[in-house]
């Protein structure tokens, strides 16, 4: 995919705040310090679109980015950070609830999970939450660049075996593995 612009257009606290103009979206979720926005950072091959930190929690709010006037992809803040208040963990997921539940123009879900760490029950409900809404949706290993092959192959397997049916991917975003693979999958719906 050639990308003519990217920019960021909303940065919504809540749903009465997500764009209106329609356009299909693809939602990058998974658990906090995963790697959500450093993926969409590569896969746009953009430096610093999306804010990345070492610090969990980072992405707070549901940031909306406009691909070359066309379609969305849509940074979601991560779950699990336990070190967020237990208010502010409520009002992230129920933001991720909402917009998962309500949007019509969703056309698909990146679950991006630590290859390292593998599926971890959060990452099962939010699979199981996924199929039971019907969201298309497949996934991606990230920081594949800190295993080694026979690791990684082990990571897939194991992660392939509890979302029978879907694709995994593995994924670096310091090493650009996998983007050609990702963006593949995203091209069967623009
Ligand atoms: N080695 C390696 N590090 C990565 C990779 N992807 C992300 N990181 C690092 O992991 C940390 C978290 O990355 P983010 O992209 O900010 O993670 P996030 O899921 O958006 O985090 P929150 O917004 O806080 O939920 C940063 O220090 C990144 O540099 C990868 O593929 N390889
Ligand atoms: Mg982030």
């Amino acid at each position: 995919m050639k990308i003519f612009s990217a920019k960021l257009v909303c940065s919504a606290p809540e749903s009465s705040q997500f764009p209106r103009d329609n356009l299909p979206e693809f939602a990058f979720i998974g658990r906090s310090n995963v790697g959500k926005s450093s993926l969409i950072n590569s896969l746009l091959k953009q430096r610093h679109l999306a804010r990345t930190s070492s610090t969990p929690g980072r992405t707070r709010l549901i940031n909306f980015f406009r691909i070359n006037e066309n379609f969305y992809f849509v940074d979601c803040p991560g779950y699990g950070y336990s070190k967020a208040s237990k208010i502010l963990r409520r009002s992230w997921s129920h933001l991720i609830d909402q917009y998962l539940e309500e949007r019509k123009q969703l056309c698909s879900c990146v679950v991006i999970i630590d290859s390292r760490i593998g599926p971890t029950p959060l990452d099962v409900g939010t699979i199981k939450w996924l199929q039971q809404l019907l969201i298309p949706f497949f996934v991606v290993l990230t920081k594949a660049d800190k295993l080694n092959r026979s690791e990684l192959q082990k990571s897939l397997k194991h992660t392939e075996s509890l979302v029978s049916g879907v694709p995994v991917l593995a994924y670096s975003s310091t090493k650009g593995i996998g983007h050609n693979q990702v963006w593949l999958l995203l091209n069967n719906y623009v």
